[in-house]
């Protein structure tokens, strides 16, 4: 039976309200407590409609459209009761003077529908407006306690910031200490001020007036997790950032980073100009210069000293198409292989793990998992922190009664809402892991049928198994063993489960043998290749994914089609027209170390300050200094360009155009929103000036172009990939063919190399053993407000809410060394030392500490060292032994 509204029909869908109804056919039923993605308030009772052949209202966002329904949302009543309560809502608010306004507010549209007028306008009176905090706003008066703020802050983002307190007319708003978002729980995530409909709750970027002319939409620069962002410009100025409502990846929802801190692209030191080394200062120049001068000493010390001496980074920060250029340039022009990105610093042993296992070096599952995961395990992953908007997500599947499983050796915010927390000793990974497979094993609950059909080498596992010894797993790994036990009979008896995992996994000197570890556990469930479930690897920054799949290995050209493959080989030179070296060149920390010893001479790094980032800085810098010749392309003058003997200016995400891929394989637009400033150009540009100049044929007028040539280069994975299909949620590879929908599953019909291959691995522990000198351990990592090595986010005023790196210390180990609170630390490991601020915190455990990497001023990694794991070459960076101090005169001042 078909149903009406306002005489129009409507078939009546399961569980749909006569509000959610109603807008899906384009009618507006006035609301006002009813936000975007959060559940019906009904507080307000602005929404009321009749329902013929009942006497009385209903309320149509808490009445479910049944069939046969005949609604009327407008008739005389209804307009002179909206106007009523609308009337009351804004008296019991108070006098504040708002206005009707079709064009205003959400709440000044509603009042000129309705037809309401504030009862005393008092337009003069002084408005109080609390600015504390650096980018949200709150004016107490213009607040009218629909409570939109509170549902979409524990809804959405599931921080619980809000609360009403009162009753009737006395309702109130109320939040942190004082009402301040600097001393509440805020994480200035956004989604309140998105959901206010008077603006009580603002932002810096509303509040300034300034109003966009026009708005573009794009991908965030920031990390893998790749929303989708709509920025308001005026002229070359960004005014403002809104989440995409209509975005698969985040539908509306940014973290703090992705939504405000865009400021850095206005900052007084941002390169405008190319920049050559004179004298030993870097002076600005022409482009053609530049371009002359990078093409001349490329040319020479290629011819020199040959292939070998020459080596480029491509960045994980910048678009495909320019890494895509960069390792091209290197490999047809100087016939090397020697191209490298950060994922070697990053996820390498997670990429070389995955292809191992499966076939295919990525993520075999989508976000959208997330919803559908019975279990969810979250290894070595901090989500709420460095991918917010999925780790919100997760949270909010852990409220909805989700189990959620956290293994990590800090009690990060997720474990606050797990079931259970294994609080490993870092760097015991595969200890523990191999403790749950024994233990899904033991219980009986393995997917038989799924490794029987599906994988290979269950019964060299099994047999591996039996000789562990659960207590020496509590012994290793500092997990009691009932703890264990019980998580992994629990995961055994989910069925397939959701793994969510990070660089705790990776970045270990055991960190491709922790994931096949993992892979165990996730084949042994039957989890790899089935919706709500499989490896989903949070790949870290906005286009690492992208980079590494563009070619930005060594071993590997576009499209993972490995050097050493001479039918590769040949197709990939078919398209370039030049032959490709057979070799597999060097990875970063080899270029470095050849670089050190004198054997690599140029190196070209396009966006990566490997100066800060990289392990063992003194040694980092020792290599870079020797070279003799370094070109960065960046938008700062970052510590490694310091080195450098040509800077090329760089347009950042929101100044250029091209694609990204996040995290789940997906192929996103950039768009421009602003001009880059001054002449900073976008990366791909110059990589294609700088190769012209050295006689290559290259003529794309657009990254479209570049795209087109990557899917004919690599058309297994890329094939089907065109811009003029990008558009919405872009595509997920493999997309081989122009009428490939794209793969949200990947191994759904079978494991890419045949079979999934289950591993025996012995656990080794780490050679950064902590003793009498060096007692506690060190793990390195990041926080939500700062972005890796700090560049961009030390540049907003993000640094507000954190403005220096900390040493988080256990209080009992912080009051044993002497440390109060906010004390400065010396720390020492075997290859450096420095100082930071003590932060007393039991999320560490005792025995452990914590430090983040931000800040050029603590530099973190002249602590790391130079260990790696002998498989993808991934640095040690989450294990140090390390020795703390008091620090030699200050107390408490930063320096
Ligand atoms: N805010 C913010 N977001 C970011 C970034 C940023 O700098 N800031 N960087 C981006 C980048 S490049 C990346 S790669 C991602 C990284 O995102 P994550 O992988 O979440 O990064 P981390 O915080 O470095 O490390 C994750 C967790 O591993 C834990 N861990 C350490 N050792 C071990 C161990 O032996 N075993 C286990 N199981 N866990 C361990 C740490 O305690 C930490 O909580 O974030 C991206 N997003
Ligand atoms: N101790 C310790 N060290 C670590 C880690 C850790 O956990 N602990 N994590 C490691 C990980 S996972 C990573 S990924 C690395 C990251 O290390 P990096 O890649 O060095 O750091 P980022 O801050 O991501 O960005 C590098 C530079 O890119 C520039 N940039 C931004 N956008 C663009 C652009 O569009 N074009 C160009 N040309 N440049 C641009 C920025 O200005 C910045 O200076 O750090 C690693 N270092
Ligand atoms: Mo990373």
């Amino acid at each position: 039976m078909t149903s009406s509204i306002d005489g129009r029909e409507i078939q009546a869908r399961d569980g749909e309200t006569v509000l959610d109804a109603a807008r899906r056919i384009g009618v507006a039923i006035p609301t006002l407590c009813r936000g975007e993605g959060t559940r019906p308030d009904g507080g307000c009772r602005l929404c009321l409609v009749e329902v013929e052949g009942e006497a009385g209202l209903r309320a149509a966002c808490h009445t479910a459209l049944a069939a046969g329904m005949r609604i009327a949302t407008r008739s005389p009543r209804l307009d002179a009761l909206r106007r009523e309560i609308l009337a009351l809502a804004l008296h019991e608010s108070g006098d504040y003077p708002f206005e009707p306004d079709p064009n205003g507010s959400e709440l000044a549209r509603r009042m000129s529908e309705v037809g309401v007028r504030t009862a005393t306008p008092t337009a003069d009176a002084p408005r109080v407006i609390d600015a504390s905090h650096p980018y949200l706003r709150f004016e107490r008066a213009a607040c009218i306690a629909c409570r939109r703020c509170l549902h979409a802050c524990d809804e959405i983002q599931g921080q619980f910031v809000y609360a009403m307190e009162g009753r009737g007319a006395a309702t109130r708003l109320v939040f942190g200490l004082g009402d301040s978002f600097a001393e509440s729980a805020c994480v200035a995530c956004g989604a309140c001020v998105d959901a206010c409909p008077t603006g009580a709750i603002s932002d810096r970027d509303r509040a300034s007036g300034e109003t966009a002319e026009r708005s573009v939409r794009s991908t965030c620069g920031y990390c893998g997790v790749g929303c989708q962002i709509d920025v308001g410009a005026r002229g070359d100025r960004v005014v403002r950032i809104d989440g995409a409502r209509d975005a698969a990846v985040n539908r509306g929802h940014l973290c703090v980073k992705g939504r405000y801190a865009h400021g850095y692209r206005e900052a007084a030191d941002r390169l405008t100009r190319p920049l050559v080394r004179e004298g030993g200062r870097l002076v600005p120049v022409s482009w053609d210069a530049a371009i002359a001068f990078a093409a001349r000493r490329l040319d020479e010390i290629h011819r020199r000293h040959g292939p070998a001496a020459v080596g480029a980074m491509t960045s994980s920060r910048s678009t495909n198409e320019a890494a895509y250029l960069l390792q091209k340039l290197f490999r047809t022009r100087f016939g090397t292989n020697n191209v490298d990105c950060c994922a070697r610093v990053c996820h390498a042993s997670t990429a070389e793990a995955l292809r191992t296992v499966t076939g295919t070096g990525a993520a075999t599952t989508s976000f959208a998992d997330i919803e559908r995961a019975r279990l969810i395990v979250v290894a070595g992953a901090n989500a709420t922190e460095a991918h917010p908007v999925i780790g919100a997500r997760i949270k909010q599947r852990a409220l909805a009664g989700v189990p959620l499983i956290v293994i990590d050796p800090r009690r990060i915010e997720l474990a606050d809402y797990a079931a259970a927390h294994l609080q490993l000793r870092p760097g015991t990974n595969v200890a523990l892991f191999n403790a749950l497979a024994r233990e899904i094993l033991e219980s009986g609950s393995e997917d038989r049928a799924y490794l029987r059909e599906r994988c290979e080498g269950a019964d060299e596992l099994a047999a591996f198994l039996a000789t562990q010894d659960l207590d020496a797993a509590e012994r290793a790994t500092g997990v009691a063993s009932a703890t264990i036990r019980a998580a992994g009979r629990r995961i055994g008896a989910a069925g397939p489960v959701l793994f969510v995992h990070g660089l705790g996994l990776s970045e270990l000197t055991q960190g491709t043998e922790s994931v096949m570890a993992l892979a165990n556990l996730a084949m042994l469930t039957g989890s790899i290749g089935r919706a709500g479930a499989g490896l989903l690897p949070l790949r870290g920054q906005n286009n690492v994914q992208g980079n590494a799949d563009m070619g930005g290995a060594p071993s590997h050209l576009t499209g993972y089609q490995p050097v050493d493959d001479a039918s590769a080989r040949a197709r990939v030179e078919r398209v370039w027209g030049a032959p490709v070296a057979a070799t597999p060149g060097a990875t970063i920390p080899e270029m470095l170390e050849a670089a050190a010893r004198g054997d690599l001479r140029a190196l070209w790094i396009q966006g990566e300050d490997v100066a800060q980032s990289d392990p063992n800085e003194t040694a980092v810098r020792a290599a870079l200094a020797r070279l003799d010749l370094l070109i960065v392309q960046e938008l700062f003058v970052s510590e490694t360009a310091r080195y450098a003997h040509l800077v090329l200016p760089a347009a950042a995400a929101l100044e250029q155009d091209g694609t990204f891929t996040n995290a789940e394989r997906r192929i996103q637009r950039v768009r421009a929103a602003v001009p880059p400033p001054g002449e900073a150009r976008p990366d791909w540009r110059a990589v294609q000036d700088v190769a012209r100049a050295l006689g290559c044929d290259w003529r794309h007028g657009d990254p479209a172009s570049v795209m087109d040539e990557i899917a004919r280069v690599a058309p297994r994975l890329f094939g089907g990939v065109r811009y003029d299909r990008l558009d919405g949620d872009g595509l997920q590879w493999p997309c081989p063919d122009a009428m490939h929908p794209g793969t949200a599953t990947v191994h759904a019909e079978g494991f890419v190399r045949g079979r999934g291959r289950l591993s025996a691995i012995a656990y080794r522990p780490s050679p950064e053993a902590t003793g009498a000198e060096f007692p506690l351990t060190l793990v390195t990592g990041r926080v939500l407000d700062h972005y890796n090595v700090g560049t961009m986010t030390r540049r907003t005023p993000s640094v507000a809410l954190a403005p220096a790196d900390w040493l988080d210390l256990h209080p009992s180990d912080a009051s044993g060394l002497g440390l109060a609170d906010g004390d400065r630390a010396a720390v020492a490991s075997r290859w450096g030392s420095t100082e930071a601020r003590v932060r007393y915190t039991d999320r560490v455990a005792p025995g452990t500490c914590f430090l983040t990497f931000h800040f050029p001023e603590t530099h973190a990694n002249v602590l790391t060292g130079p260990q790696r794991d002998p498989q993808s070459d991934c640095p040690e960076y989450k294990v140090t032994a390390v020795r703390v101090t008091r620090a030699q005169h200050a107390q408490g001042e930063s320096r």
